[in-house]
């Protein structure tokens, strides 16, 4: 259906295409899951029907989209790494997240009933909202991945310890909140040891420090790698022949995708797996 008359109409679309060489990272996000949280009696501060859910569709999403090196996932969030070599969609951003946030959201409803067995699901269904952000360098990528990692800590503590302070101790919501009002992360713990008997490194991994989703390969010796700066400092890539390409690409479909809890914020992690950050796809 070559030129037609209506065909001016494709000028109007703008292109959308994300700086090249910088590391792609889709986040998204439960849209009202604080009401959605409560419409199924999610377990309060952590369902484990919940978070392992969200991981299933993530795992799945990880599968599909093999340019995705890596994913991050607290709460009602997941974060999706492309490699900064990846030529998707020619790196059109609005094609990128709209892919992401619709396989995600069916696999999350494709999966609902093997997590919540006694609980159908009913309108309004659950969807997500996205977003896509370039960091151009590693050291930018790695900073936004503690940030999460980080801000699940500090969320988790306080959720702990306020749940535990209405659940356990009795008080409601707004005695809770006063209570832990400018309170620091060693009083916190303090207050679940001595009031509750929680130590709260005990706490599950999951709950702690979120999940992570990668392609598993050969672990390297500890101390024997520092990933991050091989990244930086390593030639920019050349574009590989299309049998590499086709061969990376049966060696990733090949890989066994996990789910982890590890922290992601020290060095050891990436070293430990340098093929996360290398400059090859
Ligand atoms: P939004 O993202 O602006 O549409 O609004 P929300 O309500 O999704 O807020 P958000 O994303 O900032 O916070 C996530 C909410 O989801 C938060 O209220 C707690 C809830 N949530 C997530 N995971 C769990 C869980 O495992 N258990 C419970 N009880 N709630 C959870
Ligand atoms: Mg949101
Ligand atoms: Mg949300
Ligand atoms: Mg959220
Ligand atoms: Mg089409």
């Amino acid at each position: 259906m070559a030129n037609s008359k209506f065909e001016y109409v494709r000028n109007f679309e703008q292109p959308d295409n994300l700086l090249p060489n910088t590391w792609i990272v889709v986040r998204i996000d439960g849209r009202g899951f604080t009401k959605f949280a409560n419409k199924y009696a999610f377990e309060k501060p952590n369902d484990r029907r919940a978070l392992d859910l969200m991981n299933a569709a993530a795992r799945q999403v990880v599968t599909e989209l093999p340019d995705i090196t890596i994913a991050y996932g607290v709460s009602d969030e997941y974060s999706f790494v492309f490699h900064k070599s990846c030529s998707l969609f020619e790196r059109r951003a609005s094609k990128l997240v709209s892919t992401i946030v619709s396989t995600f959201t069916a696999y999350y409803i494709h999966y609902w009933s093997t997590y919540f067995t006694e609980t159908p699901l009913s309108p309004p269904l659950p969807s997500f909202d996205g977003r896509a952000v370039c960091y151009p360098s590693v050291q930018n990528l790695r900073d936004y991945m503690s940030w999460r990692q980080v801000d699940c800590h500090i969320n988790n503590l306080y959720n702990t310890t306020f749940w535990a302070l209405i659940q356990q101790g009795g008080m409601d919501a707004l005695e809770a909140e006063k209570m832990l009002k400018g309170t620091y992360a060693a009083d916190k713990n303090e207050i679940l040891f001595s009031k509750f008997g929680i130590n709260y490194n005990n706490e599950p991994e999951m709950n702690k420090k979120g999940s992570v989703i990668f392609r598993d390969y050969e672990l390297v010796e500890p101390g024997t790698h520092n990933a991050a700066a091989e990244a930086e400092n390593q030639a920019e890539p050349v574009q590989p022949s299309k049998s590499q390409a086709d061969n990376e690409r049966k060696r990733r479909a090949k890989a066994r995708i996990v789910v982890e809890h590890f922290d992601i914020i020290k060095d050891e992690f990436w070293d430990r797996r340098p093929w996360l950050l290398s400059n090859k796809p």
